[in-house]
């Protein structure tokens, strides 16, 4: 019906049964019948494999599978939290993974969809860290270990990154802002949709001399955060984990 809808950073994880049922609601209800759902990372808390197939991630799974069956095309963009989603998930569940930086056509308007942590250049560390993780060799020792040892690492790089993340300025954790027109300008777009800071708002730039606009999505920590995009505009929302 003429909608495309953006999330990301719900950070989903069996711990928070809250957030999963706003997840699910919303799959099963307003996510029907659109022209397509695009996830822009961060989708789970973390991701050490696509062969850790709990009863929590299959539940999940099947919401995605019920979606794409139902004909509605569903879009995932890696997280820093699960850039480790693969091929086996997106072929049980039908969502399409794309490139880290990828332009649609989003009704007329050449669109630059990205998780965002690749904006954040200040933070120096993040960005070497991120170089390693994503590195292949280095990814397929991790796949080695026993689903246990990954789950243990995973536990320990969460709790050193929020222990290293009191410590960063806001201004390293946001994105740089001439980062963001860089990027813009190079891909000759007017328009950005993000998400990894978790500051929703509607930014206007400059881009080569024209009006462009820099849409950040929100978290689903406190309440669920969906951007709804028509022909017409786009515009943020919440939605209550108790409706
Ligand atoms: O995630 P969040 O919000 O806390 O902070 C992020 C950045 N942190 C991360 C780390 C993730 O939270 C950990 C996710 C675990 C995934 C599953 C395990 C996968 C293992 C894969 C092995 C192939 O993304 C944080 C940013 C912040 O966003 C804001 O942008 O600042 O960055 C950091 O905290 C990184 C530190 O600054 C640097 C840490 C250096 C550690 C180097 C170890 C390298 C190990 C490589 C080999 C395994
Ligand atoms: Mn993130």
């Amino acid at each position: 019906s003429m909608t495309t809808l953006f999330i990301s950073d719900l950070h989903l994880s069996a711990d928070r049964p809250d957030i999963t049922a706003c997840f699910l609601r919303f799959m099963s209800t307003e996510a029907r019948g659109i022209d397509a759902l695009y996830v822009l990372g961060d989708l789970f808390e973390m991701w050490i494999g696509d062969d850790d197939d709990s009863p929590f991630h299959q539940q999940i799974k099947s919401a995605f599978r019920q979606l794409t069956d139902n004909g509605v095309p569903c879009y995932f963009i890696h997280g820093n939290r699960d850039f480790l989603i693969g091929k086996r998930f997106s072929q049980e569940t039908g969502v399409e993974l794309l490139p880290e930086h990828t332009v649609v056509d989003l009704y007329g308007t050449p669109t630059l969809l990205l998780h965002g942590d690749t904006l954040c250049t200040l933070d120096e560390g993040y960005q070497r860290y991120r170089k390693k993780v994503h590195n292949r060799f280095i990814q397929w020792l991790f796949f080695r270990l026993p689903l246990r040892y990954r789950q243990r690492i995973g536990e320990k790089m969460r709790s050193d990154s929020s222990q290293t993340n009191r410590t960063k300025s806001q201004a390293i954790m946001d994105v740089t802002p001439g980062e963001v027109v860089h990027v813009m300008a190079e891909l000759g777009v007017n328009q950005m949709i993000h998400g990894h800071t978790h500051r929703p708002d509607v930014h206007t730039l400059s881009v080569n001399g024209q009006d462009a606009r820099r849409i950040v999505l929100g978290d689903w920590y406190k309440h669920g955060s969906v951007l709804i995009c028509t022909p017409q505009d786009c515009q943020l929302e919440t939605r209550d984990f108790q409706p």
